[in-house]
């Protein structure tokens, strides 16, 4: 199934100078780069896109680590799109994040495992929304058409 996912390189990736080699693993993969840019994630945006781990003992942290800085927004399209950026990112906890995999490759821990990717179409859809503010169906497109 076609899909678009959205990857964050989250600000410790930004500051280790990891993006390429970040991107580079969606786009060798096969994966079609469709909407890219530097910004950062804002306090409002970190707490709605953690909001289910708003329980948790970690969300302190967790919001302060997604907002230190910089990040990497982008959005990949491809058949199963979702499904491959979540096995190219590898598990949550680096610990247990396979060789191979971005995490398990280059991170050290959960707090600080350098790439954010879609879990599902309706958590992709909403992402995408929410950091680049337009229907991700229109990402892409040229205007007036
Ligand atoms: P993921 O989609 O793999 O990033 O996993 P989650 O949405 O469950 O977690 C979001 C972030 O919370 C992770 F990137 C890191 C942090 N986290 C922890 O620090 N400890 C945990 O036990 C679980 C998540």
């Amino acid at each position: 199934m076609e899909e678009r996912t959205l990857i964050i390189v989250k600000p410790e990736g930004v500051a280790r100078g990891l993006t390429g080699e970040i991107l580079s693993r969606f786009e060798r993969k096969g994966l079609k780069l469709v909407a890219l840019k530097l910004g950062r994630v804002t306090p409002e945006q970190a707490r709605v896109h953690y909001g289910h781990h708003a329980d948790k003992p970690f969300f302190p942290d967790l919001i302060a680590a997604i907002t230190a800085g910089p990040v990497v927004f982008a959005v990949f399209e491809g058949e199963n799109a979702i499904r491959l950026g979540r096995l190219l990112i590898g598990a949550t906890n680096p610990l247990e994040a396979l060789p191979g995999t971005i995490r398990g490759d280059l991170a050290l821990d959960s707090l600080h495992n350098l790439v954010h990717a879609s879990d599902g179409p309706e958590t992709a859809r909403a992402e995408i929304q929410r950091f680049f503010g337009v229907d991700p169906g229109l990402l892409g497109e040229e205007e007036g058409k």
